[in-house]
């Protein structure tokens, strides 16, 4: 379970950091979306509501097929096929067949290529829901894309409900092709506010549940990573990875290390943090991810190794301090693991949301960076002995 040793000038938080990202975002893998609807339909503004504006914004893409592009997240983890050409079905058999030709010649791809679900999106003013475009959609499903049906631009009442002709146009649908689409209804959404009509966005989470439940097993990890709304399911994996870094901490101090040694630990934190960084999908590269690791982990001082600076922390965790030429032992090792994971996580929660200009005008004064880390830290050190207290108290 040990990892090399760090001696310095072998271990550099920066390589090990990087390398380690690289090969887990490698393996999360990727989730692809391909999206169907009219110009206008409001395609791009849901994804970039979901998975940031970095995808449907930069760049005119790769083009696939007779207008088809393919927008890749700067993260590796989502990629979007903008089916453009594909506006109404009209335009008949064709189309259809060379989306066929697309998903068979994809199909035979690693799963990280293929294209995963499809979102059939129709605006809500357009108040029909014609016989072609239902064939479209029946076409979707035979070719093998699970389909979210979803209607744009859904208005709001002022009683706070959704507006009942879009129910009644729902309705319509699911009388037609609920039997092919995912839910076996479609999705009522709002991806932009509109403040002056007292619109709110709303029907993100749902389309996002639904996808969710169209998505092969296989992509669900990088679901969660790429999306940047539900950050409960990033914590729930963010959580597990720092389970397990904490136990393979406790392994190594299983035989009590001396304090002075906690940079034996500081290879298996530094893993952690980046598998963790991997589930935010963040809008810049390996580098920058990295970079923004190393000003975090700056937060225990002595920015001249941050390895040393993680080490440093042991000496925050409450009691720790007393016992300094003493020893490290494994619920030592645990507890300061698992401060760091939850202090990285803090800081990751923070970057989600932000596009790579905001993160690099962060990263540009690590402050914030290592304020938001430190307060973490110490918050999450001190609940594990305040618990730590309740149970011997309570027993
Ligand atoms: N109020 C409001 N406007 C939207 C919404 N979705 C898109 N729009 C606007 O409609 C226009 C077209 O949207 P876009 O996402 O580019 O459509 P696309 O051509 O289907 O990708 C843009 O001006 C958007 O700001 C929405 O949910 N609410
Ligand atoms: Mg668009």
């Amino acid at each position: 379970m040990m990892q090399t040793t760090p001696a310095r000038g072998t271990f550099t938080f920066t390589d090990a950091f990087e390398a380690a990202y690289r090969e887990q975002a490698r393996q999360i893998g990727r989730f692809n979306l391909a999206v169907f609807g009219k110009t206008g339909a409001g395609k791009s503004s849901l994804v970039n509501a979901i998975f940031g504006t970095t995808v449907a914004e930069t760049g005119i893409g790769k083009p696939v097929t007779t207008g088809t592009h393919y927008y890749e997240h700067p993260s590796g983890t989502f990629g979007m096929f903008d089916c453009v050409g594909f506006e109404t079905g009209e335009s008949g058999d064709d189309i259809l067949a060379s989306l066929r030709r697309t998903v068979e010649e994809y199909r035979d791809r690693p799963l990280a290529e293929q294209m995963h679900v499809a979102w059939y999106v129709l605006r809500w003013s357009d108040r029909r829901f014609e016989d072609s475009q239902a064939g479209f959609v029946r076409e979707l499903r035979s070719i093998g894309l699970p389909v979210v049906l979803v209607l744009s631009q859904v208005p709001i009442t002022g009683s706070g409900d959704v507006h009942p002709e879009a129910v009644h146009l729902a309705d319509l649908i699911a009388a037609e092709v609920g039997d092919v689409i995912i839910g076996g209804r479609p999705v009522m959404t709002n991806a932009v506010a509109d403040p002056h009509l007292n619109q709110p966005v709303h029907g993100l989470f749902p389309l996002l549940e639904s996808t969710f439940q169209a998505a092969p097993e296989g992509v669900i990890g990088a679901l969660t990573a790429a999306q940047r709304i539900d950050l409960a399911r990033k914590r729930r994996d963010a959580s597990a990875i720092v389970a397990t870094g904490a136990a393979a901490a406790a392994g190594i101090g299983a035989i009590p290390i001396p304090f002075s040694d906690a940079v034996l630990l500081v290879p298996a934190q530094v893993a952690m943090m980046a598998t963790i960084a991997t589930r935010y999908a963040l809008p810049v590269d390996a580098g920058t991810v990295t970079s923004l690791a190393l000003a975090a982990a700056a937060a225990g001082g002595a920015a001249s190794w941050a390895g040393r600076g993680l080490a440093n922390l042991a000496k925050m965790i409450p009691g720790v301090g007393s016992v300094i030429g003493g020893t490290i032992n494994a619920s030592i090792a645990a507890t300061l693991t698992t401060g760091i994971g939850f202090a990285w996580i803090a800081v990751c929660e923070q970057l989600v949301s932000m596009d790579a200009d905001e993160i690099a005008a962060l990263l540009g004064d690590g402050s914030v960076l290592r304020s938001t880390f430190l307060t973490a830290f110490k918050s999450q050190v001190h609940k594990g002995v305040d618990s730590a207290k309740f149970s011997e108290s309570a027993a």
